[in-house]
Parts: C-alpha cells; structure tokens; sequence
C-alpha cells in the first residue's frame, strides 16, 4: 500500500480498488497465464477502438518494446484531463484509477462502446509495474504515470502539439503474471479481427524486440466483406463475392457478410461492438430465422423445393455458410463476465427484419446465386434424410449383433473405462505385436487395415458405410455426432499408434479428422493421445536404447562417445519391426512410452488446418506443404 505520502495515497478507496484487482487478478482478468496477460492488452486496445467506431480515430500503433513494455496509441480525441470539481482529480486519472468511475455508457458522445470500459484500463493500470500515459488533447501534451496502478504525481503538461490522441505504455507486472512475454501472433490475430471489423481503421504493428524490427499494417476497406474472403481463403465459393449489407435501426447498426462454399461445415462469427461471442445470442437467432425464412420464400416463389419434405430447415440452409454478423448497441446485455452471448430481446426481431429485406433483395438481383445456395439446402436435406436412414440401419444393424464389438478388437479384461486404453495400430503386423506385447488388463488394441475414408470430404451417410469408421465408433461406445454419451466411454486413453514414416502420419491424420468431425468432445475432453514410437535403436555392448527422433539419439552418441565399445545406430522402418516385448518396453508400458496428448487451443484454427489439409481444394494443401516439407522431414 502506498505511504500517505504519496500523491494519490489521499483516495484510499482507489487504492483499495486497486489492491483488489492486485489481491484477485483473474477474478478480473481470467487467468494470470499467457492469456491474461494478452487479455490486458486487449482492454486497452478496445478502448482505442471505441474510440474509433465512435468515428473519432482512423489510427491505432501497437508497439512491443525491447524492455518488454508495450505500447497503444490511436488518433482519437484523448481522455478527457480537465480536473473534477468534486473529486479534485483530473478525468485522466479517474478512468485510470476508479474501479467505479462511470464507463461511456452515459449516453453522451460516447454511445456505442464494447470493452469493460474504465474497468478494462484500470486492470491493466494495477496489474503493469508502470503505466506512462500521454493524452494529446486542447494543443497540449499531457502526462501521468502510474505503478501498479498508482498515480505517481498530478498530470503535468510537458508541451504544446497539434495532434489529439491517447497513448499508453505498460510493463505488465512479473509479480502478478506467470508469462510476461507478448506473442507478436496474438497481438496480430486481435489486430486484424478488429481491422476487420471496424472498416477503414488501419493497424500498425512495430516489434522492436529482436534486431530486425517487425511492422505489419492491416486495413481493410471492405470491413467484415474481407473477413469472409479470408475465412474462405480455402474453400470453393459459390459466388465471386460475399453478401454483404450494413444497415441501422433504432439506435442500432446490423452488419452483414456471407457467402456459402461447397464444404458442409457452418461458420457464422458474431460480435458486439467489436468483442466476439463465440456462443452468439439474439443477434444470431435473429439472422438464422431471417435466412432459413428468406430462402424457403424465394425457393417456394420459384420451385425449387422439387424432392424435399416440407420447408427448407436450418442446418440445410447453413451448411457451408460462412458468415460474419457484427451488431453495434449502445447497452449491450451480455451472459456472463467474458461476453460470451448477447441477451438483449430486442435485437433479435430488429436483426430479422434488416436481414430478411436486404437478403431477399440479393436473391431477386442474384437468381444463379440464389438458384446454387437453394440447390446446396436441398443437397443438404435429402442427404440428411439418407443419413439418418443409413444411421438408424447401422444402429439397428449393431443393435441386432446386440452391439457386438469388431471382431478384430482384442479388449481388455477390466471394466473400469478409467483404466483401459485403446490403441488404434495402423496394419496388422503392429496389431499382432500390440496384441501380444501389451497388458492386457488394461491395454485393448483394434488393428486398422489399410486407409480408413477421409471423413471430412465425405457427407455421413458414405463414412457410416465405411467399415473401419464404424469398428472405431462401436469400440469407443459413445455413438456418434449429436447421440454422443461421454459416459459410455469405454477407454480413457484412446492412442493411436502408427508408424513414423508418411504413411503412419496419414493414418494418424485421418482417425484424428474422424475423431475432430464426429467426436470432438473426445479430443476437447483430453482423451485422445498420439503414441510416439522409438525411430532410433542403439546398442553398445549388450545394452539397448531407443529414441523418439534424431536430436535424442545424437545427443547420446555425443555423450557416450568416450564409452569404449562402437555404437550400432539402426532406424526402424516401422513397428512391425519390432517384437512384442520391444513394442511394450518402448512404446506401450505407461512407465517407458512418450504420449502426445491431442488438444485444441483454437477451435476456429482447427477447422481451418482440416479443411486446408483434408478439404476438396488442392492448391491450399500444396502451399502448406511447400511451405513446411523441410520442416516436417527434419522433425521426423
Ligand atoms: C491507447 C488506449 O484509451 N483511448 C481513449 C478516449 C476518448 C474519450 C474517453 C477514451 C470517461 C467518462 C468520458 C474524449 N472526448 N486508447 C484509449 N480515448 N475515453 S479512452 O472518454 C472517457 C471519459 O466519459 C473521450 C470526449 N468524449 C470521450
């Protein structure tokens, strides 16, 4: 606590607000790891954007410094300094300091604004060792510093300038952060999604940390009509430009950007002045009824429903939509502290009505657009109907074996899913071995034969008939797609166990894109792991090692150099290489083996690696591996 000495000691209750955010960082911030500390640059960043969909800045600086500080500026008005008649403080070291100092909701020129407001600097403000803030503003230059949030003297005025502007630097406290390291590609991805979403406001990005300095610019004229040709960058799109309207009513605006492409996933991104709600809300209900509506309208007006029962439903119509729909309201009501779902009731009915008139007018002024995504939903529904037919046939078909499981699995002797594992061994050969090698209390094995189908290429009812598919989803138990039931899964381990060559990692590929498309609480759960197979066998003398990849096994041979006796290096080919026992000792006994568990940290990047690698498009997939062949061969 700072001595009442200090200036700024005088309002007890702003340091105790501070010390609060010091004493429970996360309960402000979420986590004191590397996302929190990305999190504190976002609230300030959010108000510079504020500032700018406030139509007051077209310019934002992002600067990383080699002391490890970071540095935003923008071009806006500059945070009010005039002192407050009551608190005697001047406006700048309230929204700095004052937990409880009003947001910009009041109503006045601030009226549409998405960060926490005045809480967003605050927490940054107590949690950086030091905050040095200059305010352009009136023709003057303006500073004030702080140190963990407390002012350190009265602004001072330190020039004269013609610019306007905020600019805050900040060194986030080590104390408080277990990372204090800025990713330069988190900063970048926040940037652009802003860039995106606030058109014509450009980014600078400046990375003063290493000796060739780093700067990106990003601005995008078109707005959110960018961001959906850059999430389609991958994918075939139905129609050369995204659908694209930006319309207001009621104090609110709705904007809008879409465009369908030939694969069967849904994409639709939604914001509130600017901050993403990854579980949407009443705007997205609003645009879902709205589209699912417009285009049963126009497919009846133009019969093009020939073959489906009834109407057009909503997952025909949204699938292979790629969509963007960013609303700006003045109070926006979001659930829960990370504003994960918009709750305001009367953005849904405002959001149908623009969509619905503007989107109908598209289709009247595109017939071969609208002919092509009515074409698609109709795909889609009788495809479906077959799915669930070639589903309900697979079900009843294992409910008549009384849900035998493959002949090919060897399962484990317990029964307790929190000690079994699973390996899923590419070939027969590694199967035989597995099944001997293992322990078999615990360790079940189910040998794959040959390639199992591209699940993510294929609609549901071609993968249901895929043999391989279904001996997997039989020996996990959890069913599949929306009848999923964690709780009846049988293993706690899934592995999947391949060879290390280009084959295995294919292999692993395609069960990890099944596993992504139909069971992905699987993966998001923590269940699944990839088993890491020795590639090196070295024996000095009677004494074996292995090891995983090449920096292991030189790293040994350097250190047993001076050991007398001549090494003999040999690479396995494969698993079937080894015997059982060589199988258990490297691979399988959980004392010895190297298991990668599979997680998602992005899910938005996830669906894109998979398309990119496992999609209809072929020129995405070449310049990925163009771009990492040389990589890729070194790591194995
Ligand atoms: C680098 C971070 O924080 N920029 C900001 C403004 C502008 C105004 C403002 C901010 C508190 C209660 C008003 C100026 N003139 N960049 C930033 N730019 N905050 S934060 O006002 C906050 C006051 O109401 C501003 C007129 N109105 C608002």
């Amino acid at each position: 606590m700072a001595k009442k000495s200090e200036y700024g000691a005088s309002n007890i209750q702003v340091l105790e607000g501070l010390e609060a955010v010091r004493k429970r960082p996360a309960m402000y911030i979420g986590s004191t790891d590397t996302m929190g500390l990305h999190h504190i640059f976002t609230e300030i960043l959010d108000n510079s954007v504020d500032e700018a969909i406030a139509g007051f800045c077209d310019n934002i600086w992002v600067t990383l410094n080699k002391d490890g500080s970071c540095t935003v500026q923008d071009n806006g008005r500059g945070i009010p300094i005039e002192i407050h008649p009551q608190t005697k403080v001047s406006t700048l070291e309230t929204v700095m300091t004052n937990l409880h100092a009003g947001g910009k909701f009041d109503g006045g020129a601030y009226k549409v604004s998405g960060g926490l407001h005045g809480v967003g600097m605050k927490c940054t403000n107590a949690l950086s060792e030091w905050v040095k803030t200059v305010v352009y503003i009136n023709g003057g230059e303006y500073k004030q510093d702080y140190k963990k949030g407390a002012p350190q003297a009265p602004v001072e005025k330190v020039g004269n300038t013609r610019k306007t502007g905020t600019k805050h630097t900040f060194l986030p406290d080590s104390e408080i952060f277990t990372e204090t390291v800025w990713s330069f590609n988190k900063i970048l991805k926040k940037c652009r999604q802003h860039a995106y979403l606030t058109a014509g406001l450009t980014f600078t990005l400046t990375d003063n940390r290493e000796e060739a300095t780093k700067i990106f610019q990003l601005y995008f004229e078109d707005g959110i009509k960018s961001y959906v040709q850059f999430l389609n960058l991958d994918e075939k799109s139905v129609s050369d430009t995204p659908f694209y309207m930006n319309k207001s009513e009621d104090n609110m605006w709705v904007e809008v950007a879409m465009q369908y492409t030939d694969s069967m996933d849904e994409n639709v991104m939604c914001y509130t002045n600017n901050i993403i709600n990854p579980e949407g809300g009443t705007h997205l209900a609003g645009f879902r009824t709205a589209l699912t509506s417009t285009l049963n309208v126009y497919a009846q007006n133009n019969e093009l429903l020939r073959g489906v029962k009834g109407t057009l439903t909503g997952d025909d119509v949204r699938e292979g939509l790629t969509a963007v729909v960013s609303i700006k309201v003045t109070d926006p009501q979001f659930e829960g502290q990370t504003k994960i779902k918009l709750n305001n009731p009367e953005v849904k009915g405002i959001v149908s009505k623009l969509v619905r008139e503007e989107f109908l007018t598209y289709l009247k002024e595109n017939p071969s657009i609208a002919k092509n995504v009515i074409g698609k939903a109709v795909l889609a529904n009788k495809a479906k109907a077959a799915a669930k037919a070639a589903r309900d046939a697979v079900i009843r078909k294992s409910a008549l074996e009384s849900s035998a499981l493959p002949g090919k699995l060897a399962d484990c002797i317990s029964n307790d899913p929190a000690e079994c594992e699973l390996y899923v061994v590419e070939g027969d050969s590694a199967g035989g071995s597995a099944k001997q090698g293992r322990d078999r209390h615990t360790q079940a094995v189910l040998p794959l034969r040959g390639k199992i189908i591209n699940t993510h290429k294929y609609r549901v009812d071609r993968v249901l008939g895929n043999n391989e598919f279904n001996n997997i989803t039989t020996a996990l138990g959890v069913g599949i797609g929306d009848t999923l039931d964690i709780s009846k899964l049988r293993y706690h381990k899934v592995i999947i166990m391949s060879d290390a060559d280009v084959d295995g990692l294919h292999i692993t590929t395609l069960v990890l894109t099944l596993l992504f498309r139909f069971f992905r609480p699987l993966i998001e759960q923590g269940y699944i792991y990839v088993a890491q197979p020795p590639l090196f066998k070295v024996e000095i003398g009677k004494k074996r090692y292995y090891f995983i990849n090449e920096r292991e096994k030189d790293a040994f041979l350097l250190k047993s150099k001076n050991s007398g006796k001549k090494p003999v290096v040999n690479r396995f080919k494969g698993l079937g290489e080894m015997d059982p026992e060589q199988l258990w000792d490297t691979t399988m006994s959980p004392e010895e083996r190297v298991l990668k568990q599979v997680i998602i940290e992005d899910g938005q990047e996830a669906e894109h690696t998979f398309e990119m690698l496992m999609g209809n498009e072929v020129p995405p997939r070449k310049r990925f591996i163009q771009k990492y062949a040389n990589k890729a061969i070194l790591d194995v």
